[in-house]
C-alpha cells in the first residue's frame, strides 16, 4: 500500500467500515505522479467524506429503475389476475417449444396443454443441483446509466433446453414473457444456442432467475422468473418469462432490434460523475466521486480531465485524447455490499467470489466500480470536467465501440464554476 493510502486509512478508520481501500486496487493510483497526490493527502477528510456518501455497491431490488413494457404493466396487475395468468410462483408455467416456422428437432416439448410445462417446484428441483448466482449490473442500452446492481440467482437455461431432448436443427433460442396475451405487446429476445449451452471465457451462464440479492424476484423485477444474460444489456434479460422457443433460425430476432439497436453488443465500460460541486472557491482543492460501469473489456483505470472553457478544444479531437488525463482512485470492494443482502455480505458460492466472500478479481467485470479524486485548486473561471474509463487493453472510452446504438459510452461532461464568493 502506498504511503498516502496508509495514512488515509489510519486517519479515517471510519471510512473503512464501508469501503476497504485495498492495496490491490490502488495500483492505478499508486503512480502518485499527478499533481493531485499532494492535494489528496492534505484534504483526506474531505475526500473521505465524499466517499462515505457514495451509493451502496448493490442496489435494493425495489430501488432498481424499471424498464417495463405493457398496457397494463404486468407487474401492476392485481394479485388475483397475476395468479390467473401465471405471474405468481404457484401458477407460473414455462413452455419450451420448437419454432413452428423454423422447427428444431426435439424429442419432446414442454407445454401447458400436455401438462409437461415446467412449474416453479420443477425449477427449484433443478436449482438443488444446478443453481448459480453471480453479480451483474442491469443497464438499458438506450438509457445508458445502470438501473441497478445485484446478485442474480437461477438455473442455467441449458438445463431446461436439455429437457426437450434436442437432436438437430437448433441455431437460435428466443424467449419472451407475459404480454397481456396481445401479440402487439410481445417483447422477445434471442441468443445463439451455443451461448446457452456453453459459457465462453469466464462468463457465468444464462439463467432462469428467481432470486435477486437473496430475495425472491419481485414482480417488478420480472418475477416469478426472468432470464438474466450476464454480458448483455437489459433487453436480453426478459421478465415474466413464459416461453422459450428453440429454432433453426440463423439470425437474431430480438424485438429491440426493430428500434435500430445493435442487439449483439455486450456491455461497454464508461465512467460517470456521482458528486461534484457546481461552484468552488479559487485555489481550493475539492472532492469528486463517480462510478464506472465495468464492461466486457473490464476497466484498468478511470481518468479525469479538467478543461478551462475559455481555452479552445482542437476540433479534430472527437474523443478528447489531447486533454491532460489524470488517474482517479478506483475504490476497492466495500465491507458492506448493501442492496438488502443479509448483513451486507455476499452469499456463499457466488461466482466471482472466494469462500470468504471476497471478490476473486477487482474490479469485477460486468459490474460497477466507484472512484474518487481530489481536484487541485484552480483559478477563477468556467470549467468542464470529463471522466473516462481505460479498458484492460488500454483503450480509452468511447472506443473501441463508439456507436450509440451499441450502448452508451460517450464521454460525460460536467460543468462547474470557480469563483470567489
Ligand atoms: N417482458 C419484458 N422483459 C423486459 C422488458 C420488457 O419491457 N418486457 N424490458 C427489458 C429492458 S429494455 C430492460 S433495460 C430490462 C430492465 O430491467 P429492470 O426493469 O429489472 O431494471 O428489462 C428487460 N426485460
Ligand atoms: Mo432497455
Amino acid at each position: 500500500m502506498n504511503n498516502f493510502m496508509q495514512q488515509f486509512m489510519d486517519q479515517h478508520a471510519e471510512l473503512t467500515r464501508r469501503w476497504f481501500l485495498r492495496s490491490s486496487v490502488l495500483s492505478a493510483a499508486a503512480c502518485g505522479l499527478s499533481p493531485l497526490a499532494a492535494n489528496r493527502f492534505a484534504n483526506a477528510s474531505e475526500l473521505s467524506d465524499a466517499i462515505s456518501k457514495l451509493e451502496s455497491f448493490m442496489t435494493k431490488p425495489d430501488d432498481f429503475r424499471d424498464v417495463s413494457r405493457g398496457t397494463p404493466l404486468p407487474h401492476k396487475l392485481p394479485d388475483e389476475k397475476k395468479n390467473e395468468v401465471g405471474l405468481a410462483r404457484q401458477s407460473w408455467r414455462l413452455e419450451v417449444i420448437s419454432d413452428p416456422d423454423k422447427p428444431a428437432k426435439l424429442g419432446r416439448q414442454l407445454t401447458v396443454k400436455d401438462g409437461t410445462a415446467l412449474d416453479f417446484d420443477g425449477l427449484l428441483k433443478l436449482a438443488e443441483k444446478h443453481a448459480v448466482r453471480f453479480p451483474k449490473v442491469m443497464t438499458c442500452l438506450n438509457i445508458g446509466c445502470p438501473l441497478g446492481m445485484g446478485i442474480w440467482e437461477g438455473v442455467p437455461m441449458r438445463e431446461v433446453l436439455w429437457m426437450t431432448e434436442p437432436r438437430e436443427d437448433i441455431r437460435r433460442v428466443f424467449y419472451y414473457g407475459y404480454h397481456n396475451n396481445d401479440p402487439k405487446q410481445l417483447f422477445r429476445s434471442s441468443l445463439p444456442v451455443g451461448r446457452i449451452l456453453e459459457d465462453p471465457f469466464d462468463l457465468p451462464p444464462v439463467i432462469l432467475c428467481y432470486k435477486l440479492n437473496g430475495q425472491w424476484l419481485s414482480s417488478e423485477r420480472g418475477g416469478p422468473v426472468r432470464v438474466v444474460v450476464p454480458e448483455h444489456y437489459g433487453f436480453k434479460s426478459i421478465k415474466w418469462l413464459t416461453t422459450i422457443v428453440l429454432s433453426n433460425l440463423e439470425h437474431a430476432n430480438d424485438t429491440y432490434g426493430e428500434k435500430n439497436n445493435d442487439v449483439d453488443s455486450p456491455l461497454k465500460s464508461f465512467s460517470a460523475v456521482l458528486s461534484a460541486p457546481k461552484e468552488v472557491k479559487p485555489d481550493t482543492p475539492f472532492a469528486i466521486t463517480g462510478y464506472a460501469q465495468v464492461g466486457i473489456a473490464s476497466v484498468k483505470k478511470v481518468q479525469l480531465a479538467i478543461h478551462n472553457d475559455r481555452d479552445e478544444l482542437p476540433d479534430d479531437d472527437k474523443y478528447f485524447s489531447s486533454l491532460k488525463w489524470i488517474d482517479a482512485e478506483t475504490l476497492g470492494p466495500p465491507s458492506d455490499w448493501g442492496g438488502g443482502l443479509t448483513d451486507g455480505k455476499i452469499p456463499a458460492n457466488t461466482l466471482g467470489f472466494d469462500s470468504a466472500g471476497a471478490p476473486a478479481a477487482w474490479p469485477m467485470r460486468l459490474c460497477k466500480v466507484h472512484w474518487a479524486a481530489m481536484l487541485p485548486g484552480l483559478p477563477a473561471g468556467e470549467y468542464t470536467l470529463r471522466s473516462r474509463t481505460v479498458d484492460e487493453k488500454g483503450i480509452a472510452q468511447p472506443m473501441p465501440r463508439p456507436f450509440r446504438k451499441s450502448g452508451h459510452a460517450a464521454i460525460e461532461t460536467v460543468s462547474f464554476v470557480v469563483k470567489a464568493t
